[in-house]
């Protein structure tokens, strides 16, 4: 773990990308689970999905003049939508308006750009027929009467959702992190297959950094350690939207690596009403913070439905820059 989170440990600055069908709605990246929504209901996003302003070679630039060097970007959030193309699925962009492989070119522009890259991946899934089987107290059709869980099914969600991870990691050159996303209490570890999983990601990619939430969930971050001593829970805890006041340890007392994901405003997605943004000052704390405690910050933005990162976040990143560079050894 040591050589392979060194880069990590040295680079701290990283820029998270929630993007998806809920750029249109612009509301929640939950927005299905939040308001109930059938596959119906949600249809009209996908019918819709059109970036014709996507131009990651641009998001790029914003990162690395904001002092970034590395990038994590959805390839497919809870909703199931998969910005990449997958033989496993029709639910994807290049199935849309979009005709795109959209995590490809995300990834060719950062390389481009001399940043390292990531993909977020959801490990909760609402589009897949056999995911219900997991339990999912937010599933947005827990309230239909005629929703099924047919808890023998969870095995064809797992090899689909391990499928999707081969290729991602199989299709796309080398990957620098993998970020899967999350963990309730009830479905976490080896409910998931996780051993299973790592193994295929360590021999597929060697090098990779694996955040810590096929055991933790999202608030916390949790322990960078597996309660099962046999599963390998991870290489960073990933804390959201707090810092820990004493970084993260482990038993020994160690710190460990982390990695604090923190939105710019109160969203991870667009959000055409959320206009309550972290000042660039506030921002650069909270990166100092992090970074006095041993910790990295991924801080998020949220495109919107053409493919524009929002100009208030722009302007925050540009002021974080300036502050950057003035203040760089080199
Ligand atoms: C959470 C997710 O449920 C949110 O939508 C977001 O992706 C955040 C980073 O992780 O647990």
């Amino acid at each position: 773990r040591t050589e392979r989170t060194q880069w990590f440990l040295h680079d701290r600055f990283g820029m998270f990308i929630h993007w998806g069908l809920y750029a249109i709605p612009a509301r929640d990246e939950w927005v299905r689970s939040q308001e109930k929504m059938s596959l119906e209901d949600y249809q009209i996003y996908y019918d819709e999905f059109n970036p014709d302003l996507y131009n990651p070679r641009a998001w790029a630039r914003i990162a690395k003049q904001a002092g970034m060097k590395y990038a994590v970007m959805t390839a497919k959030h809870h909703d199931g939508f998969c910005l990449f193309d997958s033989q496993l699925t029709d639910y994807k962009s290049t199935n849309t308006q979009a005709q795109r492989d959209l995590v490809r070119e995300f990834l060719d522009a950062f390389r481009a750009e001399g940043l390292k890259v990531g993909l977020y991946y959801s490990l909760l899934d609402w589009h897949h027929p056999d995911y219900p089987a997991y339990g999912d107290l937010h599933h947005p059709m827990r309230d239909n009467p005629d929703f099924k869980r047919n808890p023998d099914s969870l095995n064809g969600y797992l090899d689909y959702m391990h499928g999707q991870v081969r290729e991602l990691l199989t299709n796309y050159g080398k990957l620098d992190i993998m970020w899967f996303d999350f963990s309730y209490d009830n479905m976490q570890g080896e409910a998931w297959r996780a051993s299973e999983l790592m193994e295929m990601i360590r021999s597929l990619q060697p090098q990779i950094i694996v955040d810590n939430r096929l055991e933790a969930s999202g608030s916390i971050g949790g322990s960078i350690y597996s309660n099962n001593p046999s599963f390998y829970s991870g290489d960073f805890a990933s804390p959201e939207q707090m810092i820990p006041p004493q970084g993260v340890m482990n038993e020994a007392g160690e710190s460990i690596p982390w990695e604090a994901c923190i939105t710019l405003n109160n969203h991870w997605s667009y959000s055409s009403s959320d206009q309550v943004y972290k000042t660039a000052r506030m921002v650069i704390r909270k990166l100092v913070e992090c970074v006095s405690k041993n910790g990295n910050l991924l801080l998020n933005v949220g495109p919107n439905a053409r493919g524009e990162i929002p100009d208030k976040s722009i302007e925050i990143l540009k002021e974080i820059g300036s502050w950057m560079r003035r203040n760089s050894e080199s």
